[in-house]
């Protein structure tokens, strides 16, 4: 990160408190938990082929994370900064969308504090 941009405050997302230069701390982006959550109504199948194609698991552990969500109401697809979060879960809900399954998939801060 450039000295602008902790200046000027334009952080591009990543936190920086603001302290003296000596004791400043580069700080992880913020992470996110992308979330699938259970429905009556979308094939097991279906749930498997997203895991598969958008958040690449293996099928091995792309039948558990379904397996997951199944017996327990949701499940952790995967855990990615914010820009890459927002696209699995935008195209998880355009595939969704279009095969007309209710299919739900959301995303979480991985750390709920400030
Ligand atoms: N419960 C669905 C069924 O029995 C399968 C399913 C699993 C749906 C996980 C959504 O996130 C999900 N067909």
């Amino acid at each position: 990160m450039s000295e602008k941009r902790k200046r000027d405050g334009s952080g591009g997302g990543v936190a920086i408190e603001e302290k003296p230069q000596s004791k400043q701390k580069l700080q992880r982006p913020r992470r996110y938990r992308v979330l699938l959550h259970n429905d009556d109504f979308t094939p097991r199948e279906f749930v498997v082929m997203v895991l598969e194609q958008i958040f690449f698991k293996s099928e091995s552990d792309a039948v558990a994370i379904m397996m997951h969500a199944h017996t327990t109401g949701f499940a952790v697809a995967g855990i990615y900064t914010r820009e890459i979060a927002e696209t699995k879960v935008e195209e998880t809900m355009r595939v969704s969308t279009e095969a007309q399954f209710p299919l739900l998939c959301t995303m979480e801060p991985e750390d709920d504090e400030e």
